[in-house]
């Protein structure tokens, strides 16, 4: 064998080492994409027993995502109309009213909805929520998307704060 065959050989051996090692390296944990988050998560939700009339549902949504996410109407299968509403305090009574402009959760920040505060109000119970039903709601947000969650009927007795659709409007008070 000649000595210019020989280093031919050795450079192909090189080679071949060379490409096990970045196949091996493509193949190593960490690189796999991480499964997919919803950039909205609804922790506990649950939606007050109604027979009938006005109810609302609660929960906590927690943004995922670095940016701001603004839920701008929602709709219940209990309820076809549902409204983002507030509560504030009016002459010392608390009150309600639609949110102007809908909920902004914050990057990588929670928004609790509870009693005496923000609420997804189902404006006309169509199918009666009993204990333990199970609702859907569907929230739609400013990008367009739309985020779904089931809420558990639950009886509450409080969450009886009158309602002020607007400024002039006559204050109203949930049956
Ligand atoms: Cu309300």
């Amino acid at each position: 064998m000649s000595l210019r065959h020989r280093s031919l050989l050795v450079t192909a051996g090189a080679i071949l080492t060379l490409a096990l090692a970045a196949c091996g390296s493509s193949e190593s944990p960490g690189t796999a994409p991480t499964s997919a988050q919803p950039a909205l998560v609804v922790k506990d939700p649950w939606v007050k027993t109604a027979q009938s009339g006005m109810s609302a549902a609660y929960g906590t949504l927690l943004n995922t995502t670095g940016t701001d996410i603004v839920v701008v109407s929602a709709t219940s299968s209990a309820s076809p109309k549902v409204e983002l509403h507030e509560t504030t305090t009016v002459d010392g009574k608390m009150a309600m009213r639609p949110k102007e402009g809908g909920f902004v959760i914050p990057a990588n920040s929670s928004h609790e909805f509870k009693p005496g505060g923000d609420h997804f109000m189902l404006m006309d119970v169509t199918t009666p929520v009993r204990p333990g039903d199970q609702i859907t709601v569907t929230l739609t947000l400013k990008d367009g998307g739309t985020v779904q969650f089931t809420a558990l009927g639950k009886d509450f007795a409080g969450g009886n704060e009158s309602y002020h659709p607007g400024q002039s409007a006559s204050p109203m008070v949930m049956g």
